[in-house]
């Protein structure tokens, strides 16, 4: 029998994450008999490049999803409310990368090392979310750990670069970069307060208990991925100027001893994981490492002294692979061969 493919279309091509989906498809192998990219009409007419091919830019239109079988989403959350009902009832499945549909009871949140099972879910709405890329990095690090020692609470503070916000992010670092160190008048449009050579304690807009959105999508996210609402999740989110790799300070108190050591193996037969932790040599985990691969890094594995069963981690990934593209096709690859 031929290898099953699919009809396959990016909506939001043309952005950070979206132009890595298209990477990751045609690095996975991932078996596309065609490939539709959808961006807004700004982008009409321009063109990019899939396996060899030049493919023209496609204006999202209510229409566009006639004959497609998966489309993945990154183009914003207003647009995926609008348009990922539409697709699905054109009997598309959708994998949606916003935060637009996370947190609906009918909706699946996926990441393939963690909850393989909850893609089936897709059939109630025809939607799959794709998790935030700050809980996606985690998840795939506290899951073996709460498996194997029952987590009680986590502690976690991020360092997230400007990538996660997009391509006019990306070009508002550099930007004010040249500008400071050239003395010339600073340009800022996307952030709140420069972000060259500074820190901002604020990622997405802050809610009414004081903690911002991006803060409560690790709660609430965190929550719905290990499938446990007992354990207790706090979160500080902090902008970087970093262009591409989120890293986390970890603290984790666990219900059963949890040995460093002994955490170390684990992690290190984890799907997924690579343990990178070896201070005496001066290896952990940074995102200039991991930046433009798929693995979550994890390292400056130690107990946490001030309580009776605790750990510290040092956690790294790239926001748009892991955190958003390959996440993303990942969860493509697990429907396409048990589902489609
Ligand atoms: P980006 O670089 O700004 O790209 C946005 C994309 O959306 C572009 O292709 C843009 O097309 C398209 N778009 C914007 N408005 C549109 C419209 N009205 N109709 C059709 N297309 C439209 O942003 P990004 O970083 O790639 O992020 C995009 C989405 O991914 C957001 O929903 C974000 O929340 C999500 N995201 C999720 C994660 C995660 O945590 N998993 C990480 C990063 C981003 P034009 O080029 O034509 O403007
Ligand atoms: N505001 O997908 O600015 O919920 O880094 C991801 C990243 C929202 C999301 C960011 C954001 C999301 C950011």
């Amino acid at each position: 029998m031929a290898e099953k493919s699919f009809h396959v279309a990016v909506a939001g091509a043309t952005g950070a994450v979206g132009n890595q989906m298209i990477a990751c498809l045609e690095e996975a192998g991932f078996p596309v008999r065609s490939l539709r990219l959808f961006a807004s009409a700004r982008s009409a007419g321009r063109t990019l490049r899939f396996r060899g091919e030049t493919l023209p830019v496609e204006e999202l239109r209510e229409d566009s999803f006639r004959g497609i079988d998966i489309a993945l989403f990154s183009a914003g959350g207003s647009v995926s409310e609008k348009f990922a009902p539409l697709a699905a009832a054109a009997g598309c499945v959708v994998v949606d990368n916003s935060s637009a549909w996370r947190m609906d009871p009918e909706v699946p949140l996926v990441v393939p090392e963690v909850n393989p099972h909850a893609v089936a879910g897709y059939r109630r709405k025809g939607i799959i979310a794709n998790p935030n890329c700050s809980t996606i990095q985690m998840v795939v690090v506290l899951n073996p750990i709460h498996r194997r020692y029952g987590i009680r609470r986590v502690v976690v503070s991020t360092y997230q670069s400007v990538s996660g916000t997009g391509k006019k992010a990306i070009e508002e670092l550099h930007d004010q970069t040249r500008a400071l160190l050239n003395f010339l008048p600073v340009p800022r449009a996307v952030y709140p307060h420069r972000i060259a050579f500074n820190c901002l304690p604020q990622i997405d807009r802050f809610l009414d208990n004081g903690y911002t959105k991006e803060e409560m999508k690790m709660v609430n996210e965190t929550h719905k991925i290990l499938e446990d609402e007992t354990i207790g999740v706090t979160a500080t989110t902090v902008r970087v100027p970093v262009f591409y790799g989120h890293s986390e300070a970890v603290n984790v108190e666990t219900r059963k001893p949890c040995p460093p050591e002994e955490v170390r193996e684990l992690l290190a037969r984890s799907p997924g994981v690579l343990v990178v932790d070896d201070p005496a040599a001066g290896r952990y985990p940074m995102p200039i490492d991991a930046a433009g691969q798929d693995l979550t890094w994890v390292g400056r594995i130690r107990r946490d002294e001030s309580v009776q069963n605790g750990l510290n981690l040092w956690i790294v990934a790239d926001n748009i692979r892991k955190g958003a593209a390959t996440n993303a096709v990942q969860i493509a690859q697990l429907l396409a061969r048990d589902h489609l």
